[in-house]
C-alpha cells in the first residue's frame, strides 16, 4: 500500500515534535508544575500532562469576572484516574472521596469510561494528590494523551457464569499497553530522576512517539451492551459455549468526535474483523495498537484516530497488515446477540450468590443534592464496608461483592439518604450528558448542568403519550466530541451555541447502529415541540415492541 501520509518530517502535527523531544513524557513539566507564578502550563506542559491524566482547565463561569480584574483565567486541573473496569474496593473509595474534599472541588464525577475524575486541582496541590492516589495502589497514568486509555467492561456480573473472568481482562490489557516511562513517578512521586542524557525507557509499543492520538478499548459481554462496544478503537465482545469463556469478536475502528462543519469528520461504529481465542487477546490489541501507531496520520490530528486510517487504507488492509504481524488468521465472528445497555438497579446476584445493587448517580456526579445525598450515602456504607465499588460506562456505581447478612444494612443507609427504587423513572436512569460547561474548554453549550431540566420535559412527553413507562435513551453533549456518546442514543442532543444543539434521532436501543440528523439546529421549544409529535405518532403508528429509535429510525430516515 503506497501511502504518502508521515513522510515529510515538516508535515508532521506540532504534537508530534512534542512527544518526541520529551525523553519520556518528562520535557520541563516537573519545572512547570513548580512555578508559582501562573496557574496554568505552556502548550508543550498542556499536551503533555495529559499522558499523565490530566488535563489543564479553568472555571469558564468566572472567565469575565478574572477579565475584569486583569487577573489570569482560574486556572486549575482536571485529574482522571486509570481505573480498568471501574473497579474499587471501600478504602479506595473513601481515601478517593476524603482527597478529593481537600484538595478537589469535593465532586467526583463518575466518567463515561468507568472511572472518576477530579476537577478544579490547582496546581499546588497536584502532588499531594498524586500522592494520594498512590498510597490508595491508583494511579492516573495514560488515562489521556495519544496512549492507550482506561480499558472498560461491562459491568454486570449476573450476565455470564464468566463474567469475572472477563472482566480481569480490562486491568490485564490496560497494564499489557501501560507506557514503560517513569515520567509518573519521578514527576509527582519523587521517584529516582533519569539521568539528563537518557533519552527515554525504551518502550516497544509506544517508541518516543506514542500512538497519532487516543486510543480506547472496551470489553462487552452480550447480551449487554453498558460498554457501547461498537464505538471505541477495539472493541471486544465476550464469546462463551455454556459456562466457558472461549474469546473475543473483535470490533476496531469505532470513534465518536467530530467537528460541526467539517465533513471530513464524522461518528463511526467499529467493524467485526473476526474471533481470537481468549489466550490471544492481548497480543492481539497490543499488535492492533501497534499497526495504528505505524500507519496512523500524523499530520493532521483531526484525522488520526484509528477509524480514518482504516476508511484511508481500507479494513482488509488493515487487517491483513494485523495478521501478518499476529502469525495467525481471524476465525469468523460468532454470532452475537445484544439487547439493551442500561444498568441493572435493585438487589440482584452472580452466578456464585454474592449480591449486586447499582446506585443511579445524575449525570455521574457524586454529591449530596435536594434529598438524594449519593455522596454520603456511598461514604457511608464505605466507611462501614459493607461493599466494594465498581463505575459503571453508564455514570452510576455499582455496590458490588455484597454479602447477604448486609443487604439490609445497605437498604436502610440508601433510603436514608433518600435513595429508593423507582426514585427516577427508566428515561432518566438511563440518560447520560458529559460535563461540558463550566470546565470542559471545547463545550458549546450546557449539557451535564442541563440534562435533568431536560430530560425532566421528555418525562412530561412520556406522560402525555402515555409512554413513561419506556426508556427512551437520551444523551446530551455539549460539542460534537461526543464525550457522552450521543450519537448512538435514541435522542441525542449535540451542542452547537448557548442552548442550541443538533436533533439526532434513530439511534437503536442496544447500540448497534447511529442516529441521524433530524434538525441541524434547535433551541429547547423547538426540540420539544418535535418530539411531542414524534411521540404522539409513535404512540398510533409503532409495530409490536418497536422502540422509539427504530421508529424514528424507519418512518424519518427509512
Ligand atoms: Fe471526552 C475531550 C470529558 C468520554 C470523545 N473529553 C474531552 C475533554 C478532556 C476536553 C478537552 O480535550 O479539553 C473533556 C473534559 C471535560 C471535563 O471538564 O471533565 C472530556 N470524555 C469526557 C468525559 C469525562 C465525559 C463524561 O462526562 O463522562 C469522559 C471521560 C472518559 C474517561 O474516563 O476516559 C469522556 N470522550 C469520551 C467518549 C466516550 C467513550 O469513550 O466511551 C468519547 C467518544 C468516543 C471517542 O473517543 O470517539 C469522547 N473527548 C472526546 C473527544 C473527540 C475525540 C475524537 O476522536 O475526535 C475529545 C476532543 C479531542 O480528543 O480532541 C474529548
Ligand atoms: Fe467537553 Fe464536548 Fe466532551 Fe462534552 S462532548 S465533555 S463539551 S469535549
Amino acid at each position: 500500500m503506497s501511502d504518502e501520509i508521515n513522510k515529510d518530517p515538516k508535515k508532521l502535527s506540532a504534537v508530534e515534535g512534542m512527544k518526541t523531544s520529551s525523553r519520556g513524557l518528562r520535557a520541563d513539566l516537573a519545572e512547570q508544575m513548580a512555578d508559582p507564578v501562573t496557574g496554568n502550563v505552556t502548550e508543550t506542559g498542556k499536551q503533555l500532562i495529559k499522558f499523565h491524566g490530566s488535563y489543564v482547565q479553568d472555571d469558564r463561569d468566572r472567565r469575565a469576572e478574572r477579565e475584569e480584574k486583569k487577573l489570569e483565567w482560574a486556572y486549575s486541573f482536571m485529574i482522571r484516574l486509570r481505573i480498568p473496569a471501574g473497579d474499587i474496593t471501600a478504602d479506595q473509595w473513601i481515601g478517593l472521596q476524603e482527597c478529593c474534599d481537600q484538595n478537589a472541588n469535593g465532586t467526583m464525577k463518575i466518567t463515561t469510561r468507568q472511572t472518576i475524575q477530579y476537577h478544579g486541582v490547582v496546581k499546588a496541590r497536584m502532588k499531594p494528590t498524586m500522592k494520594d492516589f498512590d498510597v490508595l495502589g491508583l494511579d492516573s497514568i495514560a488515562a489521556c494523551g495519544d496512549v492507550n486509555r482506561n480499558v472498560i467492561s461491562g459491568s454486570n456480573p449476573a450476565i455470564a457464569p464468566f463474567h469475572a473472568e472477563v472482566h480481569e481482562y480490562a486491568a490485564a490489557i490496560s497494564e499489557h499497553l501501560l507506557p514503560k516511562t517513569g515520567a509518573f513517578k519521578e514527576i509527582w512521586l519523587d521517584g529516582e530522576k533519569l539521568a539528563a542524557d537518557q533519552p527515554g525507557e525504551p518502550d516497544p509499543l509506544y517508541q518516543d512517539r506514542y500512538l497519532p492520538r487516543k486510543f480506547k478499548i472496551a470489553v462487552a459481554i452480550p447480551p449487554h451492551n453498558d460498554v457501547d462496544v461498537f464505538v471505541h478503537d477495539i472493541g471486544l465482545i465476550a464469546i462463551g459455549e455454556g459456562d466457558k469463556f472461549e474469546g473475543f469478536n473483535v470490533s476496531i475502528g469505532g470513534g465518536l468526535g467530530a467537528t460541526h462543519g467539517n465533513p471530513k469528520t464524522y461518528p463511526r461504529l467499529g467493524n467485526v474483523i473476526g474471533f481470537v481465542p481468549k489466550d490471544k487477546a492481548l497480543e492481539t490489541c497490543w499488535q492492533i495498537a501497534a499497526v495504528q501507531r505505524d500507519y496512523g496520520n500524523r499530520e493532521d490530528r483531526a484525522q488520526a484516530r484509528l477509524k480514518y486510517t482504516l476508511d484511508r487504507l481500507s479494513v482488509d488492509f488493515f487487517k491483513g497488515e494485523l495478521e501478518k504481524r499476529l502469525g495467525f488468521s481471524f476465525a469468523p465472528a460468532r454470532p452475537v446477540l445484544f439487547t439493551h445497555r442500561g444498568d441493572p438497579y435493585g438487589w440482584f446476584s452472580d452466578h456464585t450468590g454474592q449480591w449486586y445493587n447499582t446506585v443511579f448517580v445524575d449525570c455521574g456526579r457524586v454529591k449530596d443534592d435536594d434529598g438524594y445525598n449519593i455522596k454520603s450515602a456511598l461514604m457511608e456504607i464505605a466507611q462501614k464496608q459493607l461493599c466494594a465499588f465498581r463505575c459503571t460506562a453508564n455514570q452510576n456505581v455499582m455496590l458490588t461483592y455484597v454479602e447477604e447478612k448486609n443487604k439490609a444494612e445497605i437498604d436502610e443507609i440508601l433510603a436514608r439518604h433518600g435513595i429508593t427504587q423507582g426514585h427516577y423513572t427508566k428515561t432518566k436512569e438511563e440518560a447520560i450528558a458529559c460535563v461540558a460547561l463550566p470546565t470542559c474548554p471545547l463545550a458549546l453549550a450546557e449539557a451535564q448542568r442541563y440534562l435533568p431540566a431536560f430530560v425532566a420535559k421528555v418525562e412530561d412527553l412520556q406522560r402525555k403519550h402515555g409512554l413513561i413507562e419506556e426508556a427512551i435513551t437520551t444523551r446530551i453533549t455539549g460539542c460534537p466530541n461526543g464525550c457522552g456518546r450521543p450519537y448512538v442514543a435514541e435522542i441525542g442532543l449535540v451542542g452547537k451555541g448557548p442552548g442550541r444543539y443538533v436533533l439526532r434521532l434513530g439511534g437503536d436501543y442496544q447500540g448497534e447502529r447511529l442516529n441521524r440528523v433530524y434538525k441541524e439546529e434547535a433551541d429547547e421549544t423547538e426540540i420539544l415541540g418535535e418530539l411531542d409529535k414524534l411521540f404522539g405518532s409513535f404512540v398510533k403508528e409503532r409495530t409490536s415492541g418497536e422502540t422509539f429509535g427504530d421508529y424514528a429510525n424507519r418512518t424519518l430516515f427509512g
